[in-house]
């Protein structure tokens, strides 16, 4: 089922999202859920998977829902479900694993993390909990194996016009607007890319932007600053050649493009599910005194 949802898009644009509307009777289940599916069973995928088919068992229309959000993921859509009771971390991860299984973006880091607007936020290694605006990204593209799915829960966010909105740019279609020949240079692992700064004083890591996965659908790892960060450091591996900062450069332009990117505002129960490898996200800027909750989490997308 679709619902309306304000969303300002380049034309053609809403080709790529999908809009699913949870079973209201959902809400109810909250309290039953929340005793059998605790913290300590979060992290474990057996758990995950009784907890999601046990509720809808309960809940007639979820299973259904569900195996939609997950099937359009995988047919490279990015989806937005509505009506999650997203304050409930319980409901989040069961909702959750119907894509694949709940796992941290990094072995280092939590499950599930809060995102809120913090005034004594690190600038640094917290940029989920500043105000400005963030251009389109992966998340955790430095590392050997990004994360494969982002998922973003509202529990709150401001008001209209209080900013936050989230920004979509697909791969394809900034690949489209770009020289076969920068295609080509930015396959080529030859970015060093840093997470900055927790990985500062590590050797950045060779990357390519751009991959092209088994089935010839091409893939994307990038943010600016992580790729400004490498390039710059002592510690690079190689240098890039100008050719390949150069399409560099004009791939940053393009993805930067509002023309390349959807925007949407979502609220409290809305669930946004994208490929990390086949979407880019951001932010606009939140205004002064917006109060804005998300749960961010990742899943696996193949096996
Ligand atoms: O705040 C948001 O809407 C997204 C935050 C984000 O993309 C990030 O911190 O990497
Ligand atoms: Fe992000």
């Amino acid at each position: 089922m679709s619902t309306a949802l304000p969303i300002h898009t380049p034309s053609g644009m809403t080709d790529r999202l999908t809009v699913l509307t949870l079973p209201p009777q959902l809400r109810a289940h909250i309290s039953w859920l929340e005793q059998s599916f605790t913290a300590t069973d979060y992290p474990d995928p057996a758990r995950q998977n009784a907890a999601r088919s046990e509720l809808a068992d309960r809940v007639e229309g979820l299973a259904t829902v569900l195996a939609q959000a997950s099937s359009a993921v995988r047919d490279d859509q990015a989806v937005v479900l509505r009506g999650l009771p997203a304050k409930s971390t319980a409901m989040v991860v069961a909702v959750a694993s119907a894509i694949g299984p709940v796992v941290p973006s990094r072995p280092d880091r939590p499950l599930i993390d809060d995102l809120k607007p913090n005034p004594a936020a690190d600038e640094q290694t917290r940029t989920g909990d500043l105000r400005v605006a963030l251009t389109p990204h992966t998340d955790n593209s430095s590392v050997p194996a990004p994360p494969e799915v982002l998922l973003l829960a509202f529990v709150h966010n401001g008001t209209p016009d209080s900013g936050g909105e989230s920004t979509l740019t697909h791969i394809d279609d900034v690949a489209e607007a770009l020289d076969a020949t920068d295609v080509e240079l930015l396959q080529e692992p030859r970015y060093p890319s840093l997470n900055v700064p927790t990985d500062t004083g590590l050797a950045p890591t060779l990357t390519s932007v751009l991959a092209r996965s088994a089935d010839g659908r091409l893939t994307v790892r990038y943010r600016d600053a992580a790729l400004d960060a490498g390039i710059a450091s002592d510690l690079a591996p190689e240098t890039p050649s100008a050719a390949h900062v150069n399409a560099l450069h004009r791939f940053t332009a393009t993805v930067r493009e509002p023309a390349r990117q959807t925007r949407v505002r979502l609220d409290t129960g809305d669930m946004l599910i994208i490929d990390n490898a086949r979407f880019l996200h951001g932010r606009t800027e939140i205004e002064a005194n917006a109060v804005r909750h998300l749960k961010r989490l990742y899943t696996r997308l193949n096996p």
